[in-house]
């Protein structure tokens, strides 16, 4: 497997408990290399546009209201396999469900609330970080 990048969001209810320095301590320690990262405050439309995937689900309007509440830290990281390796780091996206170790089990207040973002696919990945991130933002 080729090196990979892939985009991550440390999200609101994780950055309001200063818990950004742990979960990219987490990051680092699965050999994942955090080539950019800014602190910003999502608009609606960001949020509404980043997630218009679930835009029919029920929990929707709650998602975007979430994502806007409080700054967000968007992030590109790269590594061997990082999109695949990320989601493990991560794991499910129901804490209750999630992995010993992993960021969700250890950091997430519920399935909504659940302090990170990580993309899914080669294809969703290229589009979320180029949607936050320009070329030369990123330094690998
Ligand atoms: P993931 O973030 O693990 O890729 P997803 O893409 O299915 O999960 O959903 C995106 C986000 O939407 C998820 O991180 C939190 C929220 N979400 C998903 N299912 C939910 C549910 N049943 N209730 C509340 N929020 C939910
Ligand atoms: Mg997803």
């Amino acid at each position: 497997m080729a090196i990979q990048r892939t985009f991550s969001i440390i999200k609101p209810d994780a950055t309001k408990r200063n818990l950004t320095g742990a979960i990219n301590a987490k990051i680092e320690a699965a050999g994942l290399r955090i080539i950019a990262q800014k602190r910003i405050r999502m608009t609606r439309e960001q949020a509404e546009t980043f997630y218009g995937v679930h835009r029919e689900r029920p929990f929707f309007g709650e998602l975007v209201e979430f994502m806007i509440s409080e700054p967000v830290v968007v992030q590109v990281l790269e590594g061997e396999n990082a999109i695949a390796k990320y989601r493990e780091v991560m794991g499910a996206t129901d804490p209750d469900e999630a992995a010993d170790g992993t960021i969700r089990k250890d950091f997430a207040l519920s399935k909504g609330e659940n302090s990170v973002h990580g993309s899914d696919a080669p294809e969703t990945a290229a589009e979320e970080i180029a949607y936050f991130f320009a070329g030369l933002d990123l330094v690998g």
